[in-house]
């Protein structure tokens, strides 16, 4: 089938001649491997997809790297942690608020946040070792700010070199008298930041939380982990809990202090939003202290309120189901009359989500919530279990990258085991429809024969559009501009355009409106298409096929005077 025949004769596009077509110019052994990544749903049950796998060198990938997982994404937010990225002065530049994650210290309380703290690894450390530099920067540091704690976050060189940074640690623990921690979470150790997160996990449970034995005092107390605070989330999501009488101790990791995360094991009940970058924190918790988890989802006004639901079932108290409900008829009022007056405008429209490795599912509900429908979605760096469930993780084979991540043995606290609920009232709840532990992904909530991608290349973006052509993607600053130049407007779901909050029933009214005034703009009348201007542009790469590239080698190799030109 050639392009001209899916651009023009196709109106509901056959997504296996879509596949087929964003296949069709790679090579075969990349095609094969971009073929399990790019799969056709069935909500009933979801086909397997290829995840967590290493990108194919040559295609442009939306990914980031380990320490950005680590150091950007979930120990970015704790903000009187002291946090210095042993390495490249460009590393340590990335760490400086790049990631989005809002914090609001009282007065008084230290916030690291604005700072920059790098090792400034140079030469002379490459080759000779960094591990002096480091401890000269810690008692540094230390010296300035006296923190109640400091982590050391390491880059690529640290691993490279072989830096004992966790001896560096200890010793400085000793010396300065407080908390000092070492993550091994050099951008190559895994495929994508998704190992970052899980080697953040790790030091957290390990060097933090079950510091502080204090719970706070509060009838029903809980915890948000896999909330980061993009746009002010963290804080909407706060306040609506408050009015419905529900106290949260810590936010892993969004507006979060040291202190917080201390005694985050107090809780009742632990709520995942983003499962990918925190699961391993919820089931560890689970096992050594017996807090339950649950998976929540703030995203979107019908999402917020089955959520609500779902946490005031858990605590089995109907002076808070009742509450509950009023907040929910009270922000509906609020929700309703924007959203049926957007809805009107956008019903039916098309959108497409790509990011993360959560988002691209929890951004379906607020695209739904305006009648929209979603033509295909995937997330950048999930595993299996945030596309198919839960239920595959047995089945899911670990290959050397995974087990480079080191997995903890937990096991119950001998003294502080002390489960909210007795294994009776959880077999009651459970019995009566209600799920712990577990998390369905995405797929059972698409329709079926959608497009589901796995780390999206450029290249399969730009044929998406052309033969999809969506009326909105969400997305991230790495593909925003090309997708805008093709004439769709692009939302980035990492940064919301330095927009947001969209938790939370507030939040939802805030997506709607910007949805709504994305897609109502004239702007994107003006732009024309690749493809519209030069159908050419639009054909299949023929010289980028592997006979094409010998072809042009052997012709690169003609001798000058066979083709006239200058030996370069
Ligand atoms: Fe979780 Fe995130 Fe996401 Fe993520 Fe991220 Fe992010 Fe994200 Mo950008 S922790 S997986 S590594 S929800 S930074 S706050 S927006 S890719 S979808």
């Amino acid at each position: 089938m050639s392009d001209e025949t899916i651009t023009t004769t196709l109106t509901a596009p056959d997504p296996a001649a879509v596949k087929a077509e964003m296949l069709k110019i790679y090579p075969a052994k990349t095609a094969k491997k971009r073929a399990k990544q790019i799969v056709l749903n069935d909500p009933a049950c979801p086909p397997e997809i290829g995840a967590n796998t290493r990108t194919v060198p040559g295609i442009i990938t939306q990914r980031g790297c380990t320490y950005a997982g680590c150091r950007g994404v979930v120990m970015g937010p704790i903000y009187d942690l002291l946090q210095i990225t042993h390495g490249p002065v460009g590393c340590g530049f990335y760490a400086w608020l790049t990631r989005r994650n809002l914090v609001r210290p009282a007065k008084g309380q230290t916030n690291f946040l604005q700072y920059c703290m790098n090792t400034d690894m140079q030469e002379d450390q490459i080759v000779f070792g960094g591990e002096k530099k480091l401890a000269q920067a810690i008692r540094e540091a230390y010296a300035i700010f006296k923190p109640k704690a400091i982590a050391i976050l390491s880059t690529c060189p640290v691993g490279l070199i072989g830096d004992d940074v966790h001896a560096v640690a200890r010793q400085m623990k000793e010396e300065l008298g407080i908390n000092v921690m070492a993550f091994s979470c050099e951008g190559y150790k895994g495929v994508s930041q998704s190992a970052g997160h899980h080697i953040a996990n790790n030091g957290v449970f390990k060097n933090i939380i079950g510091l502080d034995d204090t719970p706070d005092v509060a009838e029903f107390n809980m915890n948000i982990l896999g909330e980061y605070n993009i746009g002010g989330d963290a804080w909407e999501i706060d306040t609506l809990l408050r009015k419905c009488g529900i106290h949260l101790t810590s936010t892993l990791s969004g507006d979060v202090s040291y202190d917080q995360v201390k005694k985050s094991h107090t809780v009742h009940l632990n709520g995942v939003m983003c499962h990918r970058s925190i699961n391993y924190i919820a089931e560890m918790m689970e096992k050594k202290y017996g807090i339950p988890w649950i998976k929540v989802n703030f995203i979107g006004a019908e999402a917020t309120a089955k959520t609500l639901r779902k946490i005031g079932k858990f605590f089995e108290s109907q002076k808070l189901t009742d509450r509950i409900e009023e907040v929910i008829a009270q922000e509906m009022l609020a929700v309703r009359p924007v959203q049926a007056e957007i809805k009107a405008r956008h019903q039916g429209k098309k959108a497409a989500l790509f990011v993360g490795g959560s988002r691209a599912h929890h951004y379906q509900d607020l695209f739904r919530d305006l009648g929209m429908e979603i033509v295909s979605a995937g997330y950048e760096f999930a595993h299996r279990d945030d596309y198919e469930g839960r239920k595959v993780l047995p089945s899911i084979k670990v290959d050397a990258d995974s087990r480079n991540i080191e997995e903890l043995h937990v096991e119950a606290d001998p003294l502080r085991f002390k489960p909210t609920k007795t294994p009776e009232q959880m077999a009651a709840l459970q019995t009566g429809g209600f799920s712990f532990k577990d998390y369905e992904g995405m797929m059972v909530e698409m329709k079926k024969q959608t497009l589901v991608i796995d780390d999206i290349s450029h290249h399969e973006m730009e044929k998406l559009i052309e033969i999809y052509k969506p009326d909105i993607i969400g997305s991230g600053i790495k593909d925003k501009f090309v997708i805008e130049k093709m004439g769709v407007p692009c939302k980035q779901l990492h940064s919301y355009d330095y927009s947001g909050p969209y938790a939370a029933f507030t939040g939802a009214i805030n997506f709607y409106q910007e949805v709504d005034r994305m897609l109502t703009t004239k702007v994107w009348k003006f732009i024309t298409p690749p493809w519209e201007k030069d159908p050419q542009a639009a054909a299949p790469l023929e010289h980028c096929s592997r006979n094409a590239r010998k072809e042009e080698a052997k012709a690169w190799r003609k001798p000058a005077a066979e083709d006239g030109g200058e030996p370069m």
